[in-house]
């Protein structure tokens, strides 16, 4: 009879996805540390052991996931539009960054209230390096050394340019051999990807217990003040969510490129935008995006069917300014401030990495790990974030799939494949929003 009950229980435990499941510990371990206080702290080593878990985590994801993600970026699969979308999609990544750091600057998330992880973590390097050292750290003297000592930004750089190499010459090679054994390498690629993404839900189901102990130790010590950062974090990207939207999209895009109503263009994009708010998932969204992109946008499917699923896996610009808004909020949290080079290495990741981030739920949380580490602030604070992330991801995939869908319009103008008489820009079909 017991037995029956526990397998009952555990069935429907499993039934509640993973993320709520982390949404849940997240509330109940800071509910616990309110109530027991410092003595809360006795579970800080789940809380360690969580991020020891993370800190595996980053190497091999970055190697798998940009091997397989690049394989699709050679000039020949790409073409004249794919060169015009991925420089486009590269652009508004970079930029959706920059607003992410710069309204994280105003509103300052994170600098009062969490004082007590700053005992917990290893405060940065006192001496920040810099911009020029950054960048010239950008490329690994030795690259396996640099996976060795899980140095993100050098890794990330070695394993594009080694995967566009290996891409081009499976082009150009007339020799079977060679050509198979690249096919293999990236098919290899492939099955530790796909592999690596079930030891980060792995990770993450441990996450449940990991997030349980973080929380309950950081309202032990800092009591209901905690609840403040988080407030201010989740503003913080609903702020810049809207500056992204308005300026980059609407304003840049939407008016300057097509020189069309803003209005007209939400309200064409906004079942994908509402799909992208509900489940979380770019690449689940696809279905959706490209019905809007057909219907409502008047965009050919020569275009959209190319554009779309590669933006689904390569476009993260909501993913990419939460990066921005976290690395701020981390800063504030361990009590430094990030410098010019700090935020340039910021940019350099999130854009980077976003090649090999595939459109799923959380994959902006895993992308926080290679930016905390390459910043030397602590992954405790992806621990710690991680109870609000069901918000907050939210918010990223709608900013993903909103650019888009934007930057599919423009590259499809450029090539005259907007049909501008059809679906919202023709004789108002659909009234804007
Ligand atoms: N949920 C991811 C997506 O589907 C975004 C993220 O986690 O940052 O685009």
């Amino acid at each position: 009879m017991v037995s029956g009950r526990i397998s009952s229980a555990w069935k429907s435990y499993r039934s509640v996805g993973i993320v709520y499941r982390i949404g849940v510990a997240f509330v109940l371990g800071s509910v616990l540390g309110l109530v027991v206080g410092d003595a809360a702290t006795i579970l800080q080593p789940v809380g360690d052991l969580f991020v020891r878990l993370l800190k595996m985590l980053i190497v091999p994801i970055v190697v798998f996931t940009l091997l397989m993600g690049v394989r699709q970026l050679t000039p020949s699969s790409l073409g004249r539009v794919g060169g015009q979308v991925v420089a486009l999609y590269a652009a508004t990544s970079a930029l959706a960054v920059a607003v992410g750091l710069t309204v994280a600057n105003v509103i300052q998330p994170g600098s009062r209230g969490l004082e007590s992880l700053l005992d917990q973590a290893e405060a940065q390097s006192a001496e920040a390096p810099s911009f020029t050292e950054v960048v010239l750290n950008i490329v690994p003297a030795n690259p396996l050394g640099a996976m060795a000592e899980g140095s993100v930004l050098p890794t990330i750089f070695f394993v594009v340019v080694f995967g566009l190499a290996l891409a081009l010459v499976q082009e150009e090679t007339d020799d079977p051999a060679v050509s198979r054994g690249i096919e293999t390498f990236f098919d290899l690629a492939e099955a530790g990807a796909e592999a690596m993404f079930k030891v980060v839900w792995g990770v993450m189901e441990f996450g449940v217990l990991g997030v349980f102990a973080l929380m309950a130790s950081v309202f032990g010590e800092a009591g209901v003040d905690a609840i403040v950062p988080f407030a201010l974090l989740i503003l913080t990207m609903f702020v810049a969510a809207l500056v992204h939207i308005g300026v980059v999209y609407l304003g840049g895009v939407v008016l300057g490129v097509l020189g069309r109503s803003p209005l007209s263009f939400l309200s064409g994009a906004r079942d994908a935008m509402v799909t992208a708010l509900s489940i979380r998932s770019s690449s689940g969204t696809l279905p959706v995006t490209m019905s809007d992109a057909d219907d409502n946008l008047g965009v050919a499917e020569r275009i959209y069917s190319f554009t779309l699923p590669l933006g689904a896996t390569i476009n993260m610009d909501g993913t990419a300014m939460y990066q921005g808004v976290a690395a701020i909020f981390a800063a504030n949290v361990v009590g430094v401030n990030l410098s010019l080079a700090d935020q340039f290495a910021v940019v350099s990741v999130a854009v980077l990495a976003s090649v090999g981030t595939a459109g799923v739920p959380g994959s902006g949380l895993i992308m926080l790990t290679l930016v905390l580490t390459q910043l030397g602030l602590p992954l405790e604070i992806v621990g710690v974030v991680a109870g609000v992330d069901p918000i907050l991801d939210r918010l990223r995939t709608m900013v993903n799939v909103t650019g888009d869908l934007a930057i599919t319009t423009a590259v499809a103008k450029w090539n005259g494949a907007v049909d501008f008489t059809t679906g919202v820009w023709g004789d108002g079909v659909r009234s804007p929003l």
